[in-house]
């Protein structure tokens, strides 16, 4: 990081997301300014930017990432183009804040876990924000207290009102499912060694050919079994549940218990959350914030990071890389996870 005083972020890819995170930058994160804005399109480029005072337009992604005026990089374009743009903020050496998923395919994602261990520096950070939602880290410190004993099954829920026109039935694994592989190892702990996803009666508001619910079923190391419903087209609400059964008792979150308000003719009601920047809004703060006070803090110590790395973004990659071949064939499919120890400093 240089001398200056707030860390210089670019910001490449400034879609619904990027454009959060610019807005975020600008509005709520102290510490950090936004100085490159990028994204494929010029024009949204450009309105973007004018959101965001003091920042200029940089056309090629790969210019922005290696910029003079950047110290670094949140990474927001579409998934597919991950591995090249992760690998070039490596190979400048600069701390990147990646959205999930970190590649699209485990091979690639593992290379990256190669590389980065081999720099010996903890540059790339995986964006799985819901490890920073309050009541994620609620949940998760039952659990570590060993408030609810032994956690034996998890039951997870996750509602979209809607996703856009190119979702299909494996993205529905690797942008949405993706999440409950994240939190099941974040809360549990422990890898994902199994899946099998089943295929419900698709809904028939789903586009033509996507499986939309899926349910899928997770296995564990140690042998838990957590079961995850990802529907992203109830046309509701948006909805996250998560429940944890231990051998001493239960805890759920996302319940989105907001006013509760009972009215004639004898019903009773709240509100229910309409999409995931207004659900997880705190989780994004305190993530951004978070990753910039340790890349602040980490100029001299190598880690530049302070969440999922690049580990639990391959080791996601490869729980979906078995859900999609289970999607297919109905079947169970054993993860292809390579054994941590066996590449230091990952
Ligand atoms: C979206 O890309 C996200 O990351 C949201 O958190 C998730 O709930 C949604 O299903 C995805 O499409």
């Amino acid at each position: 990081m240089s001398a200056h005083k707030d860390l210089r972020i670019a910001v490449v890819g400034v879609g619904i997301m990027g454009a959060d995170h610019v807005e975020r930058l600008a509005t709520t994160i102290s510490g950090a300014r936004v100085s490159v804005i990028n994204d494929f399109s010029a024009e949204r480029a450009e309105q973007v930017a004018a959101t965001a005072p003091g920042s200029r337009v940089v056309a090629d992604p790969f210019d922005a990432i290696t910029a003079e005026d950047v110290d670094a990089i949140v990474l927001a374009t579409p998934g597919p183009t991950h591995e090249k743009q992760v690998l070039a903020c490596l190979e400048a050496g600069r701390p990147v804040l990646c959205e999930k998923p970190l590649t699209t395919d485990a091979a690639a994602s593992l290379e990256l876990v190669r590389r980065e261990a081999d720099m010996g520096r903890k540059l790339i950070q995986v964006g799985f924000m819901r490890r920073f939602d309050h009541e994620h880290v609620q949940l998760k410190a039952l659990i570590d207290d060993g408030a609810l004993g032994s956690p034996l099954l998890m039951h997870c829920a996750h509602r979209n009102p809607s996703v856009p026109p190119h979702f299909d039935s494996a993205m529905i694994v690797k942008d949405s499912l993706v999440h409950e592989v994240d939190t099941t190892r974040f809360l549990l702990d422990e890898e994902i060694v199994a899946v099998t996803i089943l295929r419900p009666t698709p809904n028939t508001h789903a586009p033509e050919g996507v499986q939309d619910p899926q349910l899928a079923i997770f296995e564990t190391a140690s042998g838990r079994l957590v079961d995850a419903e990802v529907f992203v087209t109830t046309g509701v609400g948006y909805e996250v549940r998560t429940e944890v059964v231990g051998e001493l008792g239960s805890a759920m979150i996302g319940l989105d218990v907001g006013l509760i308000r009972r009215t004639k003719p004898g019903t009773w009601g709240g509100q229910i959350t309409p999409g995931y920047r207004e659900r997880f809004g705190q989780a994004y703060d305190t993530e951004m914030q978070r990753w910039v006070n340790a890349i602040r803090a980490g100029a001299t110590s190598g880690n530049h990071i302070d969440g999922p790395g690049a580990w639990d973004g391959y080791a996601a990659a490869a729980v979906c890389a078995a859900g999609v071949q289970s999607l297919h064939s109905g079947g169970r499919v054993a993860v292809d996870l390579v054994d941590r120890a066996s590449i230091p400093g990952a």
